[in-house]
């Protein structure tokens, strides 16, 4: 049931590699981005998958470790709900705070899929 609903939007990840310089330019625009999430979480380790195979260096905040993460994505984002991708995390406030396991997967292809 999840594979079906998850894999009528799957979006191919492409695996990346990169230069030195061109991962330093990456690294530099995922510094602004932080996931939330937790371990046992399915829609969350499809994330996962796609930032580790995309090779982003993107802060994981445990919702379920850090109870201030949880509050903190209440707050700020509206809900509870994991995964959950910030974007632009040192201002909350104004942060687009993104939901939906395939939105983040296609947005995380869509800005890093290709090298620079
Ligand atoms: N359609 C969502 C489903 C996300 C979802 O159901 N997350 C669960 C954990 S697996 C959750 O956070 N439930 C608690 C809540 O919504 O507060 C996605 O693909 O991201």
């Amino acid at each position: 049931m999840f594979d079906d609903w998850f894999n009528s939007r799957r979006v191919e990840v492409p695996k990346v590699t990169r230069s030195a310089s061109q991962q330093a330019e990456v690294d530099a625009a995922t510094a602004a981005l932080a996931l939330y999430h937790y371990d046992t979480c399915g829609f969350c380790r499809r994330v996962r998958t796609a930032i580790d195979a995309l090779g982003l260096d993107i802060e994981l905040r445990n919702v379920m470790e850090e109870r201030a993460r949880y509050q903190e994505l209440l707050t700020h984002g509206g809900r509870t709900t994991v995964p959950c991708l910030c974007i632009g995390k040192d201002d909350p406030a104004s942060a687009q705070w993104m939901y939906e396991s395939a939105d983040i997967v296609a947005y995380l292809v869509e800005r890093f899929g290709t090298t620079p």
